[in-house]
């Protein structure tokens, strides 16, 4: 029997599991006892791993859509059939009538080839699942460290006496994340969570804080004024570090203890107690998530969490930090590498330098690199639906179902000319519409490397060995490439150990310095967190960023960002008087649900209808009960049914809903945040009525 370390595929935790394998079958997995991330524990869907594309008869060659039905095409042929169109879609209506879109659960090499592909070469859209999820941090943290560099490690859960969560749900979503807060060996340390409804993680809390849906910008403010107004800062900090801090400190003082139970649902009191609690705590790390992120003023929110780290010098030490938590297993290394919103290694496209030390690297000409960042998602989505996008390549996501107001995904499908769905399933909802199908191996026969919340990179190895007439995503995004006639440009890009070293290089002098990581020095199997480069000495195993106190902007200095807070832009109405709230619903369950539908323990243990959590107080004047049928309405024009289930943990105008059924995005809104474009899915006006 052999063992064979590798990373799992799904959260941003990317835990370390030793495969044990007899005859190519995988006998056992067992969460890898040494590595750093996950020591020795992991959760259900790492421990299932095995189980990928093995419970039905999965297209195992491409599909393409005919009058008759769908049917089976050689692969030569689908490369062709996909050249062909997109170079003739190109030719009448030129490079900016196509567009792709990938995501945050490719490898790093697979991220970085389809941007060369799809953006170098072909010059079309390009951008990522990433902007549904981590978009409002990458902004956040560009404009005020200067660099989309996240503080922390891990470790930081285990040093920290103050842990605030905010939006955030790690019991259910990174479960591995809470076993870091459960080793945290201080008998006295405070763990605290705002959040709109009693979570899992608010219930396992020392303190719940109920703010109401999106209110989160006020309470850090009033926060921020009372702290400053009791001096309860670190002066020194914020006069050798940071910029911008008497604007600031101007900008709260309109946001008083008066108000604040009026907008947040959050007493005066209670606000001072949250206070207290980061003014007596000696290492206070504030972590945030979706319940931040997705929003229509998520950016300055998620500022506003860093300027609390930093007003009380809460950065940069262990056990601190203004932590974002990631959400797919390598978001990280798709914001770097992707070659969507910047140059690969985190560039900026407008500057010539950095342009010129990339094609230097690449063997290329800089003129082949894109001018500007990438259209969001949502301008892809718009200018599908008003025919100036003719040809969508989807890898690795399913918007059909995940995407905001899923509905209108749907109607823009209509108006393609060439849709292409690669995927471990021909059977998704996204799948089901593709005029091409590009059916691909998982995660367990492939290689590469993926980037974790922390910044560790890590290696995914092939655990067993891929039938012949199969491929991966990296080998089809390559044909594809070739199909296309890239010829030279795919010089250097025909493995992903080569491409690895191709986006290693291009780091070198850059925050993210990866220069110093190798294939070789993963297969140690740590992993290496960045930056790290070429002659740097690996002394720890976990480096936190800012222990020095500088920063990636202009000056060193962070900065203050801040804005007033502003109108909701779809607010709750008398007849849409009902918010509701989305996300994660179990540990068991990923998103659209195709992968862990395999999971028969995880397929028997939830429910096959899609549910909606509602309020006792609510439910007992509808006359609604658990098990009821319920149909929503929303202020999208949309309704969906759903069963309902009763609960304690919700204020009596909140529902929620988790986003594994296809109903709940069909209630969601065409919102966003003007910064990072990541839609609002945690807001959307609705009604309920029984329908049974
Ligand atoms: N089992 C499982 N784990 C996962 C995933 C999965 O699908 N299944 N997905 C992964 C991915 S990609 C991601 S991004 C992460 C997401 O991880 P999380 O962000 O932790 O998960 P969510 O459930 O989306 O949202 C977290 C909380 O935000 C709260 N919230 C909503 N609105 C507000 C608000 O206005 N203010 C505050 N303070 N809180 C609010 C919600 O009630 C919810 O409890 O999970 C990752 N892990
Ligand atoms: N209402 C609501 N909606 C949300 C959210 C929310 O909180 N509320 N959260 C948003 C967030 S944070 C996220 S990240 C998105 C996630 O949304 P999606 O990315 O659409 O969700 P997944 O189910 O992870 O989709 C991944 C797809 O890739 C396929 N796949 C898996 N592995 C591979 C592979 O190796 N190669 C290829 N080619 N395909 C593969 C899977 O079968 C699946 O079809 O959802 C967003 N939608
Ligand atoms: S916590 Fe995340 S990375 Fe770890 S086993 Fe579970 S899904 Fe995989
Ligand atoms: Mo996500």
């Amino acid at each position: 029997m052999e063992k064979i370390q590798s990373t799992c595929n799904y959260c941003s935790l990317a835990c370390n599991l030793d495969f044990f394998v007899e005859n190519n079958q995988i006998t056992k997995i067992m969460p890898t006892k040494q590595y750093p991330v996950n020591k020795g524990f992991s959760c259900i869907k790492g421990l299932s791993l095995d189980k990928q594309q093995t419970s039905k008869n999965f297209a195992k060659l491409p599909l393409l859509k005919t009058e008759n039905g769908k049917k089976e095409i050689s692969w030569p042929e689908a490369y062709e059939y996909f050249a062909d169109k997109l170079k003739n879609i190109i030719e009448k209506h030129g490079k900016e009538s196509v567009a792709c879109i990938s995501t945050g659960q490719l490898t790093l090499e697979e991220m970085a080839l389809v941007g060369h592909v799809f953006r170098n070469y072909v010059g079309g859209q390009l951008d990522g699942n990433t902007r549904l999820c981590m978009a409002t941090s990458v902004v956040a943290h560009k404009q005020s460290f200067g660099f989309d560099a996240p503080p922390y490690t891990l470790n930081d859960f285990e040093l920290s006496d103050t842990i605030i969560f905010i939006g955030a749900n790690p019991i259910v979503a990174h479960p591995i994340i809470w076993n870091r807060v459960r080793l945290n060996k201080d008998p006295n340390k405070k763990i605290i969570t705002i959040d709109v409804r009693k979570s899992e993680t608010a219930k396992n809390s020392n303190y719940f804080y109920c703010v109401k849906p999106k209110s989160d910008l006020t309470l850090l403010y009033t926060l921020a004024n009372y702290l400053i107004e009791q001096n309860w800062i670190d002066l020194h900090y914020i006069e050798n570090y940071t910029e911008n801090f008497e604007s600031f400190k101007e900008h709260v003082k309109k946001y008083t203890l008066e108000n604040v139970e009026n907008i947040t649902g959050i007493s005066k009191e209670k606000v001072i107690e949250l206070a207290n609690l980061i003014h007596n705590g000696k290492r206070v790390s504030l972590w945030w998530t979706m319940g931040v992120n997705q929003s229509y003023q998520a950016v300055r929110t998620a500022q506003a969490i860093i300027n609390l780290a930093i007003m009380t010098g809460n950065i940069g030490k262990p056990g601190t930090g203004a932590n974002s938590i990631t959400g797919q297993c390598n978001a990280m290394g798709s914001r770097l590498f992707s070659n969507s919103t910047g140059l690969f290694g985190g560039g900026d496209y407008a500057d010539p330098i950095k342009r010129e030390k990339v094609a230097k690297v690449l063997g290329v000409d800089p003129h082949i690199f894109p001018e500007k960042p990438t259209l969001p998602y949502n301008v892809i989505i718009e200018k599908i639906i008003s025919g100036e996008i003719k040809a969508l390549w989807i890898l690795c996501t399913n918007p059909r179902h995940s995407w905001s107001n899923n509905h209108q995904f749907l109607e823009a499908i209509k108006n393609l000319e060439l849709f292409v769905v690669e995927d471990l399933y021909d059977d998704t909802d996204s799948a089901d519409l593709a005029d091409l199908f590009l059916p691909v191996i998982s995660g367990l026969e492939k290689e590469g490397t993926l980037i974790n919340t922390e910044r560790r990179v890590s290696k995914l190895n092939p655990v067993i060995e891929k039938p012949e007439d199969r491929y991966s995503d990296f080998q089809v995004i390559y044909n594809i490439g070739k199909a296309l006639g890239m010829g030279d440009l795919l010089k250097g890009w025909e493995t992903p150990e080569k491409v690895f070293n191709l986006m290693t290089a291009v780091t070198e002098n850059t925050p993210c310095d990866m220069t110093g990581i190798t294939y070789a020095k993963l297969e140690e199997g740590y992993g290496v967190q960045w930056p790290f480069g070429k002659n740097q000495i690996l002394v720890e195993n976990e480096r936190r960023l800012y222990e020095d106190n500088l920063y990636y902007t202009p000056n060193k200095k962070v900065k203050f960002i801040f804005e007033d807070v502003a109108e909701n832009p779809v607010p709750t109405t008398k007849e849409y008087p009902l918010i509701l709230d989305t996300g994660r619903g179990t540990v068991g369950q990923w998103h659209t649900q195709t992968r862990t539908r395999e999971i028969s323990i995880v397929k028997g243990a939830t429910s096959k209808q899609a549910y909606i959590y509602i309020s006792k107080d609510l439910a007992d004047e509808l006359n609604i009960s658990s098990q009821d049928k319920v149909r929503v309405n929303s202020i999208n024009g949309r309704s969906s049914d759903f069963l309902a289930m009763v609960t304690d943990t919700l204020p009596r105008d909140v529902l929620y809903a988790p986003l594994h059924y296809i109903e709940t995005n069909n209630l969601t809104l065409s919102v966003y945040d003007p910064y990072s474009k990541e839609p609002s899915y945690k807001y959307s006006p609705v009604n309920i009525e029984k329908i049974n």
